[in-house]
C-alpha cells in the first residue's frame, strides 16, 4: 500500500508530464467525480491529461465535465496511467480493453475492500466512503487549492456513493468533506435534485408498470416488483432506468426486503434484492449462487415467473430476524 506521501510524489513527478486517468464502466458519479477532480488539479500543475472512459460520459454527468478538453501528447511521449474507483480490470470496459494487461495501470486510487491489487501501485481505503473522499484528503495533504469546480466534482463523487448521505457508509468523515466542499460555493441543492430526484418520464412510466405487479408477503415484510418481458419490450427503457428500479420495493412501508426480478430470458430472471437491517440481502441470494453486499445483493433464478416468486420468498423468509 503506497502513503499519501508516495502518491504526492507520483503526481508532482517533473520527469512526468502526461497523465491518462481511467474511469469504470457503467460510470456513476465517484468515477466520474473522482476522474475530472483529479484531472483538474493535474492540470492546474501544468499536467496534461486524459480522461478515459469505456462507455462515453453521460450526459446526466454532464456538470461534472463541463468545460474539460482532452489534451494530446506524441505517441512517444511517456506517461503514467491512473485508475479511480476501479476494484477491477473486468470494470474497465470493452474500449479500455488494453488497459486490463498487467503492468499498464501506474496508480490505482480506490476506496473497495474488493480490490484485485492490478496496478503497479495501489492506495485502497476501504472505510473512505467513496474515492473522491480520498481524492478530497489527499488534496488536503498535498495542500491544493480546490476550485470550485474541482468541489462540484468531489462533492458529487461522495453524495452519490453514500445515497445523499443516506446510506450506512456515510461517515462523520464524509459529512466533513461535503462541509468543506460546501464551503466553495458547491450548488448542493442542484446536484442532489439532478442526482436523486429527477427522473426520465419513460423512468416513471416502468416504474408505474412495475408497481402495477407489486405482491408482498411475510406480512408486508417483503415486497416484490417485476420487470415482465412484456413490459421491456414495449416500455424501450434503457439498463440504468430498469436498475434504478431496484431501489423501489424497499420504499414501501413495513419492508424488510425488498426484491425486484427483471426478465432475462425463456424462464431465466435476474434478481435484485435490498434489505434493512433485519436482513442479510448476500445471504438471500447466496441461495441461488448470487452474492453481493450485506444490504444490496442480485442472483439469477431459471424458473416460471410464479416458481421464482415462491423460491425467492422463501429464502427471504428465511433470512429475515
Ligand atoms: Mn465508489
Amino acid at each position: 500500500m503506497m502513503t499519501f506521501d508516495e502518491i504526492a510524489a507520483f503526481l508532482k513527478d517533473e520527469s512526468v508530464n502526461n497523465f491518462i486517468i481511467l474511469t469504470h464502466k457503467s460510470p456513476d458519479g465517484d468515477t466520474l467525480g473522482s476522474g475530472f477532480a483529479l484531472c483538474r488539479v493535474l492540470k492546474s500543475m501544468g499536467k496534461k491529461v486524459k480522461v478515459l472512459g469505456s462507455d462515453g460520459f453521460p450526459d446526466r454527468y454532464s456538470f461534472l465535465y463541463d468545460g474539460y478538453s482532452e489534451d494530446s501528447w506524441q505517441d512517444t511521449e511517456p506517461h503514467k496511467v491512473i485508475a479511480v474507483d476501479i476494484a477491477d480490470t473486468m470494470l474497465m470496459g470493452k474500449n479500455l480493453e488494453y488497459y486490463t494487461h498487467p503492468g499498464t495501470v501506474d496508480l490505482c486510487i480506490d476506496h473497495h475492500v474488493s480490490n484485485k491489487m492490478y496496478a503497479k501501485q495501489t492506495y485502497v481505503d476501504a472505510k473512505a466512503s467513496a474515492t473522491g473522499l480520498v481524492l478530497f484528503e489527499l488534496f488536503g495533504f498535498m495542500e491544493i487549492d480546490i476550485d470550485k469546480q474541482t468541489a462540484v466534482c468531489l462533492y458529487t463523487a461522495i453524495a452519490t456513493d453514500t445515497g445523499c448521505f443516506k446510506y450506512e457508509n456515510t461517515t462523520p468523515r464524509a459529512h466533513i468533506a461535503a462541509a468543506a466542499l460546501m464551503e466553495k460555493g458547491v450548488d448542493y441543492t442542484r446536484i442532489n435534485r439532478l442526482m436523486f430526484d429527477i427522473k426520465s418520464r419513460r423512468r416513471i412510466e416502468v416504474e408505474q408498470a412495475a408497481l402495477a405487479h407489486l405482491d408482498q408477503a411475510v406480512g408486508g415484510r417483503v415486497t416484490l416488483i417485476c420487470v415482465t418481458k412484456e413490459l421491456l419490450e414495449t416500455s424501450g427503457a434503457d439498463e440504468a432506468e430498469i436498475s434504478g428500479l431496484s431501489a423501489v420495493p424497499l420504499t414501501v412501508e413495513g419492508t424488510d426486503v425488498g426484491i425486484t426480478i427483471r426478465y432475462k430470458d425463456d424462464d431465466r430472471y435476474k434478481l435484485s434484492v435490498r434489505t434493512t437491517d433485519k436482513a442479510d440481502a448476500s445471504a438471500i441470494c447466496k441461495e441461488f449462487g448470487g452474492g453481493g453486499h450485506i444490504r444490496a445483493a442480485g442472483c439469477e433464478i431459471c424458473a416460471p415467473l410464479d416458481e421464482v416468486k415462491r423460491m425467492i420468498t422463501e429464502s427471504a423468509q428465511k433470512h429475515l430476524s
